[in-house]
């Protein structure tokens, strides 16, 4: 009851105030301002560049913006000296989470889960143990323009992450291309070579086995620095939301899972249509990267020689 009533208060407060005089008499007789086209292209193109450069080197990337990338950004969005941008390979961002499972449009949270609702501040209806989100966009949208609409937190759609980087015994970046190129593009081309970030820290968050999931823990195995990969168990929402989040961890130095990825390494079961678990990953995943960064910062970060020496094949 007093989640409905708060899920009231807070649709009632975003209802919008009546169109203003000034929008009123501009519809009146429509003239826009004149543009020569080619500002329009070097307003885009100055600031996507700038973006890139800035973020050749970054305090953290994440791989993917779907729940759990896009939580983990929320978090570390709280720390305003952070250079935080997220590499997506579709164009829109919010992996899976539009909808609730086979495409219904209400999203399942198990308790404690709603905490993060309430902090984000989207209206739910409590059922006891659990709560539901009328349509699962509001979550993703209300989400996505927290994370954005900070400035700390640089969104780079359409690009996939095609590679990872490791020097000194540690991962220290992403490698990446268009994701048309990544997945349309390497075979009709003799050469696509890619860009490269720099990172501090890596969050790979790229979801369960795919055409681009599981990414961040496939390139681990075939470099050989997780013995094995089982993929993610047989669903079990009651131990597969607990296994996610208390294993969500720094697997290799300077990459951190998150999300169904965790799953696919541990091979712990899949949770199907209930999204809590995303979140708090995302959460924990944020908070553990914050950490590393400022231990990193303060050169209290090693790297791992066996990193380097399974990675050089010796
Ligand atoms: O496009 C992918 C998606 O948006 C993106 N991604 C994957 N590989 C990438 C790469 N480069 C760039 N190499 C990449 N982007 O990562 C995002 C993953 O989002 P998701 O929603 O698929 O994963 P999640 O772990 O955040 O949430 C999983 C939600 C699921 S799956 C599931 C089940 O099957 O049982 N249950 C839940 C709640």
């Amino acid at each position: 009851m007093q989640s409905i009533m708060r899920s009231t208060r807070l649709i009632s407060s975003t209802i919008r105030a009546p169109c203003s005089r000034a929008m009123s008499a501009a519809l009146e007789k429509v003239h826009f301002a004149p543009i020569r086209e080619s500002t329009v292209s070097r307003e885009m193109s100055k600031r996507y560049f700038e973006d890139l450069h800035r973020f050749a080197e970054s305090d953290v990337i994440i791989t993917g913006a779907g729940s759990a990338g896009l939580a983990c950004a929320y978090e570390l969005s709280k720390h305003p000296g952070l250079k935080i941008a997220i590499i997506e390979q579709s164009v829109s961002p919010g992996g899976g989470a539009w909808l609730g499972g086979q495409l219904f449009s209400a999203m399942v949270v198990r308790k404690p889960a709603h905490e993060f609702l309430i902090e984000i501040g989207v209206p739910f209806e409590d059922k006891g143990d659990y709560v539901v989100v009328h349509h699962a966009a509001t979550l993703t949208s209300t989400l996505l323009s927290k994370v954005l609409l900070t400035g700390r937190v640089t969104l780079f759609n359409a690009t996939a992450v095609e590679d990872i980087v490791i020097k000194n015994g540690r991962v220290a970046g992403v490698v990446t291309n268009w994701a048309m190129v990544s997945r349309f593009g390497h075979d009709t081309q003799s050469c696509m070579d890619p860009n490269v970030l720099e990172s501090k820290i890596l969050v790979s968050a790229c979801g369960h086995d795919g055409p681009f999931g599981a990414s961040g823990v496939k390139r681990l195995q075939s470099l050989g620095l997780v013995n094995k990969l089982p993929g993610m168990g047989a669903l079990d929402m009651n131990t597969a939301e607990d296994a996610i989040v208390n294993n969500t961890r720094e697997v290799v130095p300077g990459m951190i899972l998150a999300g169904m990825e965790v799953a696919e390494l541990d091979g712990s079961p899949r949770m199907g249509p209930t999204f809590g678990a995303m979140f708090l990953s995302g959460v924990k995943a944020g908070k553990i990267a914050a950490e590393a960064v400022a231990k990193y910062d303060a050169g209290a970060t090693t790297g791992d020689k066996r990193v380097v020496a399974q990675v050089a094949g010796l």
